[in-house]
């Protein structure tokens, strides 16, 4: 039931069924492409192919239940947070993941699709999320490194979608981006002081939340480039401007540094800089893990599916008293 593996629309024209195309629609198609090949944005009233606006809806929609199922992770540590400025920080946080979810529901209802689609596919385990948000968060320091690491992954490959051919989502991206960037401060900025201030028992937690994520966070980025099924035509239309792998080594390099100011080690004995590359090496990933966490057997799916699912039933009578609200004055207005 929990599974995030099913694939909620066919695609074209890898689906098996021959595509036929008036004259019409493949001159359009020509002028598409020609647009996308100058660098154009395409604006949600301008033509565009199938499988265009459907690889949008896919990857659109997962960003958008990432974030609100991110929410809960740290929405946990809300009520524990150790200090009235911490617990500030937190609830801010948490509430502008919310946000980007808005944001992001908005930017895919302009591809002709409904938020209440989106929200049955996500809810029935249809739809996927981001993989990390399955994992629990043991200790008071996995806000930090949620920060630190998952919000700096996130931002790692959200910077590239703010020039998203898709200008709708761009958009979205910009302002989602300027607030990522506070989120992974306020991690760091945690972690640092609770290794510089804190106790060694404090450190000790610091290092076991970082060797937790550490692993988890590498998978973000999605499985490597040569098994990315999506990944060649996303980069050729500009959805994807930056590959998987790219990704993923731009985040290990600028991670390392950052952890050795913080004074941690990262989990993986392989990591090493390489001059002839001017990259660092890593270790092999467990990608068994990340499908099976991606197929709905994580440690956390079933908590966190259950808990969306509980929200939305819970806030029906919002729904119903908005629409009663509405039905109400509908008369009103059009008599005025
Ligand atoms: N988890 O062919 P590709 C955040 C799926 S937001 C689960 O490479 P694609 C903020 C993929 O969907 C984090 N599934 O796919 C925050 C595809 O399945 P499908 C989310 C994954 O789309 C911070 C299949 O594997 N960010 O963290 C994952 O070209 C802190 C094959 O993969 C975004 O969504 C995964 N990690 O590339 C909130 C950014 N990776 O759909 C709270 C936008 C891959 O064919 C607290 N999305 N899959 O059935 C993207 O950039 C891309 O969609 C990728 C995947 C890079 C995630």
């Amino acid at each position: 039931m929990y599974t995030q593996a099913m694939d909620t629309m066919a695609r074209e024209p890898g689906d098996g069924k021959k595509v036929i195309r008036s004259a019409e629609e493949a001159l359009l198609e020509e002028r598409f492409e020609a647009r996308i090949d100058d660098g154009e944005f395409i604006e949600a009233k301008d033509w565009m192919p199938e499988h265009y606006r459907k690889t949008l809806v896919r990857q659109i929609s997962q960003h958008a239940h990432s974030e609100i199922v991110g929410m809960l992770p740290e929405g946990n540590w809300i009520t524990r947070a150790p200090t009235l400025k911490r617990k500030a920080i937190l609830l801010a946080k948490v509430q502008d993941e919310g946000g980007h979810g808005l944001y992001l529901y908005a930017a895919a209802e302009t591809l002709g699709t409904s938020r209440d689609q989106l929200l049955d596919a996500l809810h029935t385990g249809r739809a996927k999320y981001s993989s990390i948000f399955n994992y629990p968060t043991l200790t008071w320091a996995d806000m930090g490194t949620i920060g630190w690491l998952v919000d700096g992954a996130a931002i790692m490959n959200q910077v590239p979608i703010c020039r998203c051919s898709y200008a709708p989502y761009a958009r979205a991206m910009i302002r989602i981006c300027r607030e990522e960037s506070f989120h992974q401060r306020q991690g760091y900025e945690a972690l640092l002081t609770m290794m510089q201030h804190g106790t060694e028992a404090q450190r000790a937690m610091v290092q076991d939340s970082v060797n937790r994520w550490w692993w988890p966070c590498l998978m973000m980025f999605g499985p490597p480039d040569d098994q990315s099924p999506n990944s060649a035509q996303s980069m050729r239309w500009g959805i994807k401007r930056v590959s998987n792998d790219e990704l993923r080594q731009k985040f290990v390099d600028a991670t390392v540094e950052q952890a050795k100011v913080l004074g941690v080690t990262l989990p993986d004995p392989d990591l090493k800089w390489n001059e002839a590359r001017q990259h660092h090496d890593f270790g092999t990933i467990d990608w068994s893990e990340f499908w099976r966490v991606v197929g709905g057997d994580g440690p956390c799916n079933q908590e966190r599916l259950g808990a969306r699912v509980k929200a939305w039933e819970d806030g029906a009578w919002v729904r119903e008293a908005a629409l009663a609200h509405a039905a109400k004055h509908t008369p009103l207005q059009q008599a005025a």
